[in-house]
């Protein structure tokens, strides 16, 4: 993509209304900006991000045998009546009345729905397991949306929901999506940390919240050091280990009674990303969606729901992942994987080796951000450092004379002089 070609309205002042770093960073790099309180637009830069999270969690859902459906963000009044939290939910949901006065919503999650699925289709225990999940926006109606897209109003969700015949395969069930969550923010390198949790108004009796460390984060967790150095690489994962482990935000913490020693024991803080229910028949007993058992019986089925925060995600990346002068995306959810820079696109010889190497790197399927404004130096580097690319190519004109060009890695600062071919192997690799 050429600069002057996108749409990347970058903020050279601070913005007064954020108070986190993500937020601010976030509106700094032209990636979203703010509609009403709590929703905003995703811009390009933030768009190519939502959905590279977006494209990790839904691979590590098939994966784990979930299957991918779209519920609608419109949702009746009746279904929440039968399960009774139409009355329930209170004002985070947002009410709305149609043209014939119908009782509608705009959907906080979709326990309900999903279960109507389900019921109207699935009747034998010989249907069973099957867990069903979407990535779809949803709307609370927060009383104080804040941090930007952490605590929106209107926000990207992605939401499975699982369905046994019985206890034992919704423990099963619920260890997959337990596994498939550790791999999801592995993959986009955060460690996340599982919590046991109450399970509020979603109800249910076993619940994990997924905590992933960012020194910015709004709680303060304790947790083993063991979560920090698992495999999960192999098919062997040990499940009773895993959700053994000790991990405790500081409410619950209490050093006395701490099972971990001292030097296993780690302190950090974390936000927030993901949170995982079991709650058995809290929704197929009151709606009916029952199978039929081996033995001729017919049950209500044993569900339990899984939740991500997509757009959670995003700030909570940025949280993890900036410096000084801006973003510092890791590889895998990075909006593009290199900064071109021509530093002086009016020399014929650094033009010319620039608009060579772009076209090579998009033809090796590297996606790349290619400067060839006539900014100057100091405001690309500055603008490429903000938005936070994991590799920036930089082409002057002293360079270009010996054919040589810069890489420098984002993270680490590190420079390397190398050929336009040598530069390429090394991306390619
Ligand atoms: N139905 C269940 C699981 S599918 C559920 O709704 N769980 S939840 O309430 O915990 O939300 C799941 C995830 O959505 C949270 O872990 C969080 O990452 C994200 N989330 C919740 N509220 C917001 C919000 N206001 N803004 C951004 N993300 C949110």
């Amino acid at each position: 993509m050429r600069l002057s070609r996108y749409f990347l309205p970058v903020l050279k002042e601070d913005p007064a209304e954020a108070e986190i770093v993500s937020h601010r960073l976030m509106l700094r790099a032209g990636m979203i900006q703010q509609l009403a309180a709590g929703i905003y637009n995703w811009l390009p830069l933030g768009f190519r991000v939502l959905k590279r999270v977006e494209q990790i969690v839904r691979e590590e859902m098939d994966r784990a045998g979930a299957i991918e459906i779209l519920m609608p963000t419109i949702q009746p009044a009746d279904i929440w009546k039968e399960s009774g939290r139409y009355e329930a939910y209170g004002k985070e949901m947002l009410r709305i009345r149609d043209r014939h006065e119908r009782e509608m919503l705009y959907g906080p999650t979709n326990e309900e729905n999903v279960t109507d699925i389900f019921r109207r289709h699935v009747k034998s225990y010989r249907q069973l397991p099957l867990n069903l999940y979407h990535i779809q926006w949803k709307f609370r109606d927060e009383i104080r949306p804040r941090f930007g897209v952490m605590r929106g109003r209107e926000f990207l969700m992605k939401d499975a929901y699982s369905f046994d015949y019985d206890f034992a395969g919704a423990k099963r069930s619920y260890e997959a999506m337990f596994v498939a969550y550790l791999k999801t923010f592995r993959r986009m390198d955060l460690t996340a940390i599982p919590m046991q949790a109450e399970s509020g108004p979603i109800g249910g009796n076993m619940s994990h919240e997924f905590q992933i460390l960012a020194s910015t984060g709004e709680s303060e967790v304790f947790y083993d050091r063991a979560f920090e150095e698992l495999d999960l690489s192999g098919e062997e994962i040990d499940i009773e280990r895993l959700t053994g482990l000790y991990a405790a935000t500081d409410d619950k913490h209490d050093p006395a009674r701490c099972p971990v020693p001292p030097e296993r024991l780690k302190k950090a803080r974390g936000i927030e990303v993901g949170h995982i229910f079991y709650f058995g028949t809290k929704y197929s007993a009151p709606m009916g969606a029952t199978v039929m058992g081996p033995d001729g019986r017919e049950v209500p089925v044993e569900m339990g729901s899984y939740g991500i925060g997509v757009s959670r995600l995003v700030g909570a990346l940025i949280e993890a992942f900036h410096d000084e002068r801006g973003i510092v995306w890791p590889e895998s959810v990075a909006p593009f994987r290199v900064a071109l820079i021509s530093l002086r696109p009016d020399d014929a010889a650094c033009a010319a080796l620039a608009e060579g190497l772009y076209e090579k790197l998009e033809a090796a399927g590297i996606a790349t951000l290619y400067d060839e404004t006539e900014e100057r130096a100091g405001a690309k580097f500055a603008t490429m450092d903000l938005i936070g690319l994991p590799w920036q190519v930089i082409v002057g004109p002293r360079g270009a004379k010996a054919g040589l060009v810069e890489l420098k890695s984002r993270a680490s600062g590190e420079r390397w002089e190398l050929t336009p071919e040598a530069l390429l192997q090394r991306l390619a690799a």
